[in-house]
């Protein structure tokens, strides 16, 4: 490996009052150091993702030139307990974290390596998770306090393994930028979660004829402290609550469900952006008219039905429609970026993985020349439904020398990801441009 010359840009974001997909906390950029031709390169791929890449330099030994302006502080380690020192922290209030694509290279990603998404303050844990209580209310027949042993006891386990991916993921390829966490491709994870069908305790509280959406609650205080206010509160159509891979969980991987991913009790509402998979969940309201709480309305979670001019205002109020499956995406997870290999190496094997929110991925496929061939990847059967697809294959390079990597993903309906982010938003949803991974041979 190269020493990483990916340079974190030290300068604060600037604060941003929308919630909830805001952060106060240093702008996690990716910069580049480009030196020479590469910088050159660089600038040709105006509009395409950031991406650390080898320099000149680097690759001489050399260290790397600091920049004019701000010297390169390099990523921090990031501390919290039982995570991976290489997740890439967005925001620490709300503490945000993101998983480098390199560490999304197991088959079901360790809960060491997960992203974390808060919107609020994290709330105390509870000594005793089998006291945790969810309600159930609003229209039904029979309104319900279910405590989680109850959960276990009165439905059927559910274990599926599925893709939980925030709304935001990939905002960060925007051009201009998206308000909010700048997100690479690491706002996503695929993890074993085990728990009830949330279609299961509906019927058991009994849906009336005017049950059309759900709203969802959780225990985490507004990041001001403000009592009347929700950190997040999202809800969607019934007929996605009913889906038999909508879960209430309470085990991640097959332990109990860790506290900052929301134990002990979540939602898991696969395909869909993760904000409705409601952390910490003590309440669901069904409702007769789509939910109004934090999160809804406006510009959040909610994409253009008819194309913006990037960077223009909008309030979401027209021509916008609420976020439903997140669109395909793939990554390339090993060889990582900036891996160097021997010079006399020309088969270099691939690795990733590719998902596409509701639909199915029916092709992967790697160029190493800028796009101009594509060759098919080999997929692995998914294990059920929302699982995400990991996928292997070997390109055989013609000399030494510097190489990008790139990978798109075609979905079910024949939808591949684009060249390039799309459909630009006030707060940057919906990008999936492809992935890039720079190698140096030699
Ligand atoms: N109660 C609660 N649930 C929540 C959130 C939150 O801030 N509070 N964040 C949501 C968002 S935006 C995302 S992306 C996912 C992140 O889940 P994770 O932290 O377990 O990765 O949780 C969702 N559920
Ligand atoms: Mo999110």
């Amino acid at each position: 490996m190269l020493e990483d010359v990916q340079a974190r840009d030290a300068a604060a974001e600037p604060h941003h009052d929308t919630i909830p997909e805001r952060s106060t906390a240093p702008r996690a950029s990716r910069r580049l150091l480009l030196g020479g031709s590469l910088a050159a390169l660089g600038a040709s791929l105006g509009g395409l993702p950031r991406l650390s890449i080898i320099s000149p330099a680097a690759a001489q030994g050399a260290p790397a030139a600091a920049p004019a302006a701000a010297p390169p502080k390099g990523p921090q380690p990031f501390d919290f307990p039982g995570k991976d020192k290489g997740l890439v922290l967005l925001g620490d209030r709300p503490l945000v974290a993101e998983t480098p694509e390199s560490l999304l290279n197991d088959d079901t990603t360790p809960i060491s390596k997960f992203f974390i998404r808060n919107n609020g303050q994290i709330p105390e844990p509870v000594a005793n998770a089998e006291t945790w209580q969810l309600k159930i209310e609003g229209e039904v027949e029979k309104p319900l306090t279910l405590t989680l042993a109850e959960l276990k006891s009165r439905f059927a386990a559910q274990t599926f393994r599925m893709v939980l991916e925030c709304g935001g993921n990939g905002r960060s390829f925007y051009q201009p930028a998206g308000r909010g966490n700048q997100w690479t491709n690491g706002g996503a994870g695929c993890a074993e979660w085990t728990g009830v069908r949330l279609a299961d305790v509906l019927k058991a509280a009994g849906l009336k004829a005017s049950a059309k959406f759900t709203g969802h609650f959780g225990a985490d205080p507004h990041l001001s402290g403000d009592t009347t206010r929700d950190a997040i509160s999202r809800g969607m159509p019934i007929e996605k609550a009913l889906e038999p891979h909508s879960l209430i969980v309470w085990a991640m991987n097959g332990e109990p469900l860790p506290h900052i991913h929301g134990g002990p009790l979540r939602l898991l509402v696969p395909g869909w952006p993760a904000s409705l998979s409601s952390k910490w969940l003590n309440r669901i309201l069904v409702r007769a008219t789509p939910h109004d709480g934090q999160g809804m309305g406006g510009t959040s979670y909610r994409i253009p039905t008819v194309p913006l001019i990037p960077g223009s205002n909008a309030d979401g109020k027209t021509n916008f429609t609420d976020m439903t499956s997140m669109p395909v995406r793939s990554i390339i997870t090993a060889p990582a970026n900036g891996t160097r290999l021997p010079a006399t190496t020309r088969e270099v094997p691939l690795r990733g993985a590719a998902w596409a929110g509701d639909h199915d991925v029916a092709k992967v496929e790697v160029s190493f020349d800028a796009g101009q061939r594509w060759q098919a990847m080999t997929l692995a059967k998914p294990k059920n439904r929302y699982d995400w697809v990991r996928w292997t294959g070997a390109v055989t390079l013609p000399s030494e020398g510097y190489f990008e990597f790139w990978v798109r993903a075609t979905d079910s309906r024949g939808v591949a990801q684009p060249h390039v982010a799309t459909n630009w938003n006030p707060q940057g949803y919906g990008s999936n441009p492809f992935h890039r991974t720079a190698i140096l041979v030699g």
